[in-house]
């Protein structure tokens, strides 16, 4: 197996020297499993940092040098890991920093695990890996709440650290993603990007612990924005589920109005009258003209969204002839069925156990929306509805969590 580590450097003339010693002298030759060669993409540095490393090509057979235009972090990446795949035929790349913010001892571990993953996350927030305690709060938080969000957005509850830049590829993925179109280029956000296409081609990904070291010397190159673009990527990426939560909220509108509107309407009084006021729980919940406010009020919104989300959530794949309109309408109020009893019952808990007030209601409300109705609805939907997933991916993808 032949692995080339790609770095990018600007402006790292202080580190580049080191780490090519430390590299090819000390750690390559430690892994005797692979064929390891050094890919350093230089962005015409205006320090020098090109020639350093020209200086030394001779020296060693497996360094290489790719040199051009500065366009970003992103950019250069690309360059490296075509010429990798292309020219240099390698069957895997590391994508890896050069300002030893990434240990490498930690190269021979990543090879290590790729003997059973397509894909090897350097992983910073799983047991046993670490950010710079020398970080200022603002950068630990944006870089944690980051993951977070993505992994919550994306739906990778297995991932941990989605944003590192210290990863493993194999080419046999790699090659099958169009490098061009990916989003982000100009800073590292391509990475969010690439990890998502991979995952989508079925990549096996295994996550090895990292401590991402503190940037000794240099300067930083981080910045702000590109953080931002990592957000605003992870957003693109699901603009299906945007859309999708727009819609639940147009709906979660009229079921909160609803759940007001019907609870004095005598349809709601009368049907919880038909329900003794017992001890015993199941019937104390229809006794309630709450719950059955909160059903109709559901029933009013489960048509709301099942037309806006054909026109709009899942046009691509839209539902337009009358008869199936119907039947996955019907099939859908089954779905949706689910959801109204899980938001009834949580309201009429909520309702007995600390009273009947707008306060409980609707904070109930939120809760069972929140926590349950979203995460079931947006899987019908893709899975009975509009089937664009399969349930056996769905149930691959949550359970076991390990
Ligand atoms: N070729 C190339 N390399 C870059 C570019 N921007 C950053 N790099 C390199 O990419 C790596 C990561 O950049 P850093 O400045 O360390 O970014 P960071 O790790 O988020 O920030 P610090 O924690 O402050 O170091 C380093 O090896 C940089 O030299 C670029 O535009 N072109
Ligand atoms: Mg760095």
């Amino acid at each position: 197996m032949k692995i080339v580590v790609i770095m990018p450097t600007y402006n790292e003339k202080e580190n580049i020297g080191q780490m090519m010693e430390v590299l090819l002298k000390k750690e390559f030759p430690k892994i005797t499993q692979a064929e390891m060669h050094l890919l350093i993409v230089d962005d015409n540095s205006p320090d020098g940092t090109g020639e350093i490393v020209k200086q030394n090509l001779k020296k060693y057979k497996n360094l290489h040098l790719l040199t051009g235009p500065k366009k970003g972090l992103g950019y250069a990446y690309i360059r490296g890991m075509k010429y990798a795949m292309n020219e240099m035929k390698s069957d895997a790349v590391i994508e890896m920093d050069a300002d030893f913010q990434h240990n490498p001892a930690d190269v021979k571990r990543l090879v290590k695990a790729a003997k059973n993953a397509d894909v090897v996350i350097g992983a910073r927030y799983i047991k046993g890996g670490s950010v710079p305690k020398e970080w200022q709060f603002y950068r630990k938080f944006l870089s944690w709440f980051g993951n977070v969000f993505a992994r919550t957005v994306l739906f990778l509850p297995k991932i941990h650290d989605l944003t590192t830049g210290f990863r493993l590829t194999k080419v046999g993925y790699l090659s099958k993603i169009n490098l061009d179109i990916l989003y982000g280029k100009a800073s590292y956000a391509y990475k969010m990007h690439l990890l998502n296409l991979l995952l989508k081609e079925g990549a096996k990904v295994r996550e090895v612990p990292i401590a991402f070291l503190p940037r000794l010397r240099e300067k930083s190159k981080f910045k702000l924005r590109e953080t931002i673009d990592t957000f605003l990527i992870v957003l693109r990426l699901r603009s299906r589920f945007i859309k999708f939560a727009l819609v639940g909220g147009i709906g979660f509108i009229i079921n909160a109005v609803g759940l007001e509107l019907f609870r004095n309407t005598s349809l709601t009084v009368n049907l919880a009258h038909l329900f003794p006021q017992t001890d015993s729980m199941h019937l104390k919940i229809l006794a309630q003209p709450s719950f059955w406010a909160a059903a109709v009020a559901a029933e009013i919104a489960i048509f709301s969204n099942f037309n806006l989300d054909n026109l709009w959530t899942f046009e691509d794949v839209q539902i337009a002839s009358p008869l199936k309109y119907i039947r996955r309408f019907i099939k859908f109020n089954l779905a949706s069925f689910g959801a109204i009893v899980i938001q009834s019952v949580v309201i009429a808990v909520g309702v007995i156990m600390f009273g009947d007030t707008l306060i409980v209601r609707q904070l109930s409300l939120v809760i069972a929306v929140g926590i349950f109705v979203i995460p079931y609805n947006y899987t019908m939907y893709n899975v009975f509805i509009w089937k664009r997933w399969s349930l056996r991916n769905v149930l691959a993808k949550i359970s076991p969590l390990k």
